[in-house]
C-alpha cells in the first residue's frame, strides 16, 4: 500500500529518482478505481492537456486484452510509441501492487525508447475499492471513482479513496440522473481524507481535467525540485 503521504507535498520517492545513466527518470504517476469510472478518459484528457508542454507516455493494465492502450491509439492522445498495453492476466491490482515486473519493464522501455520523459501514467485495470500501487512502481497515485457508482463510496472508504494522493469523483454531469448528492461525497471524503486533495470533475464539462492537470504540474515541480 501507499501510505506515507504528507497533505501537499510529494510523498517519498519510489525509488531511485536517477536511472542508471545518471539522468533524471520520470514522475510516475499511477492512476486507479473501480470499473468504468473514466480511468481511461482521465488520462486521455490528461495526455491532451499536457502533451505540449511535457514529454509523457502512458502504460495501460488490461486483464486479457489492450483494450485502454486501443482507445488511447485510435483518440491519437499520444504518438503510438509513446502507449504500452501490460496484459495483466490476473486480478488487476497484482500487477500494480505484489508482481509489479511487467509494469516496471515497461516504464523502463519507454524511457529507453522515447526518453527522456518528464511523466509516465500508469493505468490499472478497473478494480474494488482496495486497489492500490506499488511504491516501487509509482511516485504518487490518483484514484477514480464516479458518481454513478453510487454517492456512498466514499463514506464507504477503503485503502483507495482514503490513501490516495488525489482522489477524483469523476461524471459530476451524471449527479442528476443518477440521484447522487454531490455535496454528501464531499464531506465524506474530506471526513475519509482529512487535508488530502479531492476534485470533483466531468469530463464532459468545459473545465474538464483542468484541476487534475494544475495537481500533475505541482508534483512535477516538486519532483524535478527533489531531482
Ligand atoms: N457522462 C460522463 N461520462 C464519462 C465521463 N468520464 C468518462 N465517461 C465515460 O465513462 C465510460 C467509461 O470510461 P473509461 O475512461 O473507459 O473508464 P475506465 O475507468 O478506464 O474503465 P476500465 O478501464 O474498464 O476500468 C466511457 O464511456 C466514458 O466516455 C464523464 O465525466 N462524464
Ligand atoms: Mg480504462
Amino acid at each position: 500500500m501507499h501510505l506515507d503521504h504528507t497533505p501537499d507535498g510529494p510523498t517519498a520517492v519510489s525509488a531511485d529518482a536517477r536511472r542508471p545513466d545518471g539522468s533524471r527518470r520520470a514522475l510516475r504517476i499511477g492512476l486507479g478505481g473501480p470499473v468504468g469510472s473514466g480511468k481511461t478518459a482521465t488520462v486521455a484528457a490528461l495526455c491532451r492537456a499536457l502533451r505540449d508542454e511535457l514529454s509523457l507516455a502512458v502504460v495501460t493494465n488490461d486483464i486479457y486484452t489492450r483494450e485502454d492502450a486501443e482507445f488511447l491509439l485510435r483518440e491519437a492522445v499520444l504518438p503510438p510509441e509513446r502507449i504500452t498495453a501490460v496484459e495483466t492476466g490476473a486480478c488487476p491490482h497484482t500487477a500494480i501492487r505484489d508482481d509489479i515486473s511487467a509494469n516496471l519493464e515497461a516504464v523502463e522501455d519507454l524511457e529507453d525508447a522515447v526518453g527522456p520523459l518528464d511523466l509516465v501514467l500508469v493505468e490499472s485495470g478497473g478494480d474494488n475499492l482496495t486497489a492500490t500501487f506499488s511504491k516501487g512502481l509509482v511516485d504518487a497515485q490518483i484514484f477514480v471513482i464516479d458518481v454513478a457508482g453510487g454517492d456512498d463510496i466514499p463514506r464507504k472508504g477503503g485503502p483507495g479513496v482514503t490513501t490516495a494522493d488525489l482522489l477524483v469523483v469523476n461524471k459530476t454531469d451524471l449527479a442528476p440522473y443518477v440521484g447522487s448528492d454531490l455535496a454528501r461525497m464531499a464531506a465524506d471524503a474530506k471526513a475519509q481524507r482529512a487535508e488530502l486533495p479531492v476534485v470533483f470533475q466531468s469530463l464532459r464539462s468545459e473545465a474538464g481535467v483542468h484541476d487534475v492537470a494544475a495537481w500533475v504540474r505541482a508534483r512535477l515541480a516538486a519532483w524535478a525540485a527533489r531531482a
